[in-house]
């Protein structure tokens, strides 16, 4: 009525104050854009002096997904059907402001569809976002300037404090597709051989339908743990659990290596406590990780490579009073963690000391660390051979990933990180022949050699993290290329699988493919590198060449190494589809690591472990990222 009451020019004017209003709005919002593509798309050495950019988000808060539901026709692989894009992660917020939800006691296994408990949507806690800070950035990298990090014991009172604010998205449940139902087919058949011939024991020997022991503590099954969780397999996740609840013990006189049983044990437990909310899981963890402890009282406090559960004794190999470079810098997501929940911070204290020790060490080369450390002297030996593969690969994956797990605050962590990838980039990248493939070789002692491990693997999907946290974009173009040569070192072999070493021709020679495999290095173990990167590239680009490469690995997996009667093995020769020469033992990170991030690989739901949320320890077990102060 009042409108009709106006006069033509008063109507007029509101009008256009309307369309003007609207303008300026969409030129305010398109001008906004997105802040941190185009800081990280900039070339690093323009990003050096990056001026504050108001509004940058980082992180989003940690919050528990739901496991999924696996159920359906698992005996054969129908034809695919094709599939939607993922929502990408790049331009997507989680609900922000949620805090850190810790698991609950008791909590029973829950299933997508059970949404009966009360969750707090989107838009409600888009009303609890906190201020935005303003960033600093270092060399491509963003950085929160105002945000010491606190002492563990705090932070262990948020974790343990139950939050009356549910931290799960109300969601449509995402279907299981067939190819994640071939991925838990092949896993219920690894089980089946594990449960058959090797319960409660280290590894499956799936021909002579044995087992094998290392440590003596049931590795497969608790490396295979959250796998159990995420693939949704309820019925084998409650058998195992009963095998950890009765009969895990650490009080044992067994010398374990450090590295090993804290990424896949201490990793593993952790990984289940927060995805199950198993109190068990938390105390098992404490357990361990306190028997692990007496590794750290060396006379330079880099610790040995051997502890004695029962007796408390540590020692390193028998041979030397080194430790592998990797080893002791690839603890420490597992006991920083620790400590955030028990609230003791002898855990991170004894890490941290490691990661500061390393940070001003003198012999790295660009960054580039040598593969041993003194336990006495505290320096690097074997000075001058440098490599990403075996002894030193998970040093560079694990400053990356602390970073990410702390909140990116720690700027000595990132510092390290950026410098040895130019390092990286500088002395160990080439070209193969004839396919111009781009691969890491290694340094020895000024020579280049164009030898790459399959544990290389795991670059490309580390520097796609980096640049999905906001790093420098060409570290995306290099994973994108990588990931390229990783799936060659695939198909250019008879068996679709690739050996554990292969060299690159840097010739072209007629007949020739750009891989060449000595006869030494022609095994499979069934290892995760590859599909492991697969699934970063595939989270983060959304292309489906990366699901299809992994499709064709699976397939090769189950053609060259599946065992009849339960059970997958690692093979002699990749070169011979007549006769792969099986090995007749199953890695628990064929479990572990391997099934799991094909079947992470195939989904399509970023929120099934979600990269913003959780951060992945090098044997793929999932940690919260900590919830910024
Ligand atoms: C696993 O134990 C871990 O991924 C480690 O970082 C490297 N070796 C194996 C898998 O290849």
């Amino acid at each position: 009525q009042k409108w009709k009451q106006l006069s033509r020019l008063q109507r007029s004017v509101i009008l256009f104050l309307f369309a003007a209003l609207a303008v300026c709005g969409v030129i305010s919002y398109t001008s906004m854009g997105e802040p941190w593509k185009s800081l990280a798309n900039k070339p690093l050495d323009d990003q050096r002096a990056e001026p504050d950019i108001p509004g940058l988000k980082l992180a989003n808060p940690a919050v528990l997904p739901a496991p999924q539901k696996a159920d359906g026709n698992l005996g054969d692989y129908p034809q695919l059907s094709p599939q939607k894009p993922p929502k990408l992660p790049h331009g997507r917020r989680g609900p922000p402001g949620l805090q850190l939800k810790p698991p609950h006691r008791n909590m029973r296994l829950k299933t997508q569809h059970d949404t009966s408990k009360a969750v707090e949507g989107p838009v409600q806690a888009e009303k609890e976002e906190k201020p935005e800070k303003s960033v600093i950035s270092w060399r491509g990298a963003v950085i929160e300037p105002d945000q010491s990090p606190e002492p563990p014991s705090s932070k262990m009172q948020e974790a343990e404090k139950p939050s009356s604010v549910e931290a799960e998205e109300q969601k449509e449940p995402v279907p299981i597709n067939q190819r994640q139902l071939a991925v838990i087919e092949a896993f219920r058949h690894a089980w089946r051989g594990y449960k058959a011939f090797a319960w409660g024991h280290d590894e499956l020997k799936p021909l002579s339908k044995s087992y094998s022991e290392w440590f003596g503590l049931g590795l497969t099954l608790v490396d295979a743990l959250d796998t159990l969780w995420i693939l949704g397999l309820k019925e084998e996740f409650e058998e195992a659990r009963k095998w950890v609840a009765n009969d895990l013990v650490f009080d044992k006189n067994v010398d374990v290596n450090l590295f090993e049983s804290t990424i896949r044990i201490l990793g593993g437990l952790l990984s289940t406590y927060h995805l199950s909310g198993d109190s068990l899981f938390l105390e098992k963890a404490k357990d361990i990780g306190n028997r692990l402890m007496p590794a750290f009282r060396t006379p330079s406090k880099i610790p040995y490579s051997d502890v004695n559960l029962g007796r408390g004794s540590a020692h390193p190999p028998r041979w030397t009073s080194d430790s592998t470079v990797a080893e002791v810098t690839s603890i420490q997501l597992e006991f920083r963690e620790l400590s955030r929940l028990t609230g003791d911070e002898k855990f991170q204290s004894a890490v941290d000391a490691v990661t500061k020790h390393v940070h001003g060490l003198a012999g790295k080369n660009d960054g580039l660390v040598p593969m041993f450390i003194n336990t006495n002297s505290g320096q690097f030996t074997h000075l001058g051979v440098y490599t990403l593969g075996a002894r030193a690969d998970s040093y560079y994956e694990y400053l990356l990933k602390q970073w990410i797990q702390g909140g990116k605050k720690e700027n000595e962590l990132l510092e390290d990180y950026m410098r040895a990838i130019e390092g990286v980039k500088k002395h160990l990248l080439q070209r193969s022949q004839p396919k111009k493939l781009i691969f890491v070789g290694e340094l020895a002692h000024g020579h280049f050699s164009a030898k790459m491990d399959h544990l290389v693997c795991f670059l490309p999907g580390t520097l796609a993290l980096g640049a999905h946290n906001g790093l420098t974009a060409d570290h995306m173009k290099l994973a994108e290329a990588l990931i390229e040569t990783c799936y060659q070192m695939y198909a250019q072999v008879e068996t679709g699988l690739s050996p554990e070493i292969v060299h690159f021709n840097l010739h072209a020679q007629k007949g020739h493919k750009d891989v060449e495999i000595k006869p030494a290095d022609r095994h499979n173990l069934l290892r995760p590198e590859t599909v492991e990167s697969l699934f970063y590239l595939y989270r983060f680009t959304g292309d489906k060449k990366y699901q299809d490469w992994g499709w064709e690995i699976l397939q090769s997996f189950n053609k060259y190494t599946r065992v009849p009667t339960g059970g997958y093995t690692s093979i002699n020769n990749v070169q011979s589809p007549s006769n792969p020469e099986p090995r007749d033992k199953m890695e628990s990170f064929f479990l572990g690591e391997t099934l799991k991030y094909l079947f992470l690989l195939f989904s399509d739901d970023i929120d099934l472990i979600n990269l913003d949320k959780f951060v992945f320890n090098t044997e793929a077990h999932p940690l919260p990222i900590w919830v910024p102060a």
